[in-house]
C-alpha cells in the first residue's frame, strides 16, 4: 500500500507554501508561472521559514523544492530586478538571498534540496548550498549569470569549485551551459537521481534515515564540514555548537554554580582525558 502522507501547513505565505510531515519541513517556492524565480518577497519569506525550522524542535530535517513539474528554482526574478539588486514592494534594491544561503549552511539541521525541474542561475545556488541534493532525472542545472548579467561569486563560485572542481566550476560559469541530472551526479554536484515521480518518497526515505541518527552528531559534522570552507565564520558556528555541549556538561554548570553561591569553584573533580 502507498503511503498517505498528510501534509499539514505550518504557515500560509504569499510566495513559498511550507508544510510539515513526519518530522519533515518542506519549503517550497510556489511561483511556477515563473519557472518559481524568487523576489526579494519570496526570500523573505523562505528566511522566515528557515528561522521557523532552526527553532521548532519537531522538525529534524529541511526539505527544500519548486512547485510544478518543470522547476526547482530559476534564480532571481529579472522582472524586477533594479539598480542595484532586486527591488520589493518596499521600492528597496536588495540581494537577500545571500542571507537564505547564510541561513541553509548555518542551520543546525540537515537541508536537502528535493530538484524537480530546472535549477539555473540563483536556483543552481540554492541546491548547491543545500547539504543533500534529491534530483528527477528531468532535473536541469546550470548558471546564466553572465549572459543575462549576474553573478554568484560568493558560494555560488567558491563553494560550486569545492564541489565539482576549479575548471568544471569555471567550464559552469563561463560557458552558461545547462546539465542533465545525469551530468550532475556524474560531476558530483548532487547526491542522487530518480524518476520524477519518486522524488518526493526518495526524499523522505533519506530524511527518515538521517532521523534515526543523532541530532548533535549531525549539526557538529555539518559545522565541521562547513567551518575550513567559511573561514571566521565557520569556525565561530563550529564553537558555538561545541559551546552547547559544553555547558550541558556538570564541568560548566560547576563555574556558573560557584559564581552564583560566591564560592571558589571546584574543577578538580571532574575527568581528565588524555
Ligand atoms: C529556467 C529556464 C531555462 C526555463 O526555460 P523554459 O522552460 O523554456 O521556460 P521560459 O519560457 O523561459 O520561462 C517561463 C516563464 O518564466 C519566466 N522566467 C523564467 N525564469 C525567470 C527569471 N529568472 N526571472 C523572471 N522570469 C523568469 C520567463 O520569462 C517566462 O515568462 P513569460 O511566459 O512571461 O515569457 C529559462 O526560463 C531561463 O533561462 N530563465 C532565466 C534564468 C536566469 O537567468 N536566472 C537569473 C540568474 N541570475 C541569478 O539568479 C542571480 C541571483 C543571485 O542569486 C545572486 C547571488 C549573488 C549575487 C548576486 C545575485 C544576483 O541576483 O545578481
Amino acid at each position: 500500500m502507498p503511503e498517505v502522507k498528510k501534509w499539514s501547513t505550518i504557515r500560509e505565505y504569499k510566495e513559498i507554501l511550507f508544510d510539515f510531515y513526519d518530522g519533515l519541513a518542506r519549503l517550497t517556492i510556489n511561483r511556477p508561472r515563473y519557472r518559481n524565480a524568487f523576489t526579494p518577497k519570496t526570500v523573505m519569506e523562505m528566511s522566515e521559514a528557515l528561522h521557523w525550522c532552526r527553532e521548532a524542535p519537531e522538525v529534524l530535517v529541511v526539505a527544500l523544492t519548486g512547485a510544478g513539474d518543470k522547476a526547482f528554482c530559476a534564480g532571481g526574478d529579472q522582472r524586477v530586478k533594479g539598480w542595484g539588486g532586486y527591488i520589493g514592494p518596499d521600492g528597496v534594491p536588495r540581494l537577500n538571498i545571500l542571507e537564505v544561503q547564510k541561513q541553509i549552511r548555518s542551520l543546525p539541521k540537515p537541508v536537502i534540496a528535493m530538484v524537480n525541474g530546472f535549477a539555473i542561475g540563483g536556483g543552481q545556488v540554492l541546491q548547491l548550498v543545500c547539504d543533500l541534493s534529491i534530483a528527477s532525472d528531468r532535473a536541469i542545472f546550470g548558471q546564466t549569470g553572465p549572459r543575462v548579467g549576474s553573478f554568484d561569486a560568493g558560494f555560488g563560485a567558491s563553494y560550486l569549485a569545492r564541489v565539482v572542481g576549479q575548471k568544471k566550476a569555471r567550464e559552469i560559469w563561463f560557458l552558461c551551459r545547462q546539465y542533465s541530472a545525469a551530468e550532475a551526479l556524474a560531476m558530483g554536484l548532487i547526491n542522487t537521481v530518480v524518476p520524477p515521480d519518486r522524488l518526493e518518497d526518495e526524499t523522505i526515505a533519506w530524511a527518515r534515515k538521517i532521523m534515526l541518527h543523532s541530532p548533535i552528531a549531525l549539526r557538529m559534522i555539518k559545522m565541521g564540514l562547513n567551518a575550513e570552507l567559511d573561514g571566521q565564520v565557520g569556525l565561530q558556528e563550529l564553537a558555538g555548537n561545541a559551546t552547547m555541549l559544553y555547558y550541558m556538561t556538570e564541568e560548566a554548570q560547576e563555574g556558573k554554580n560557584a559564581f552564583l553561591q560566591k564560592r571558589e569553584p571546584n574543577f578538580k573533580k571532574f575527568p581528565k582525558f588524555p
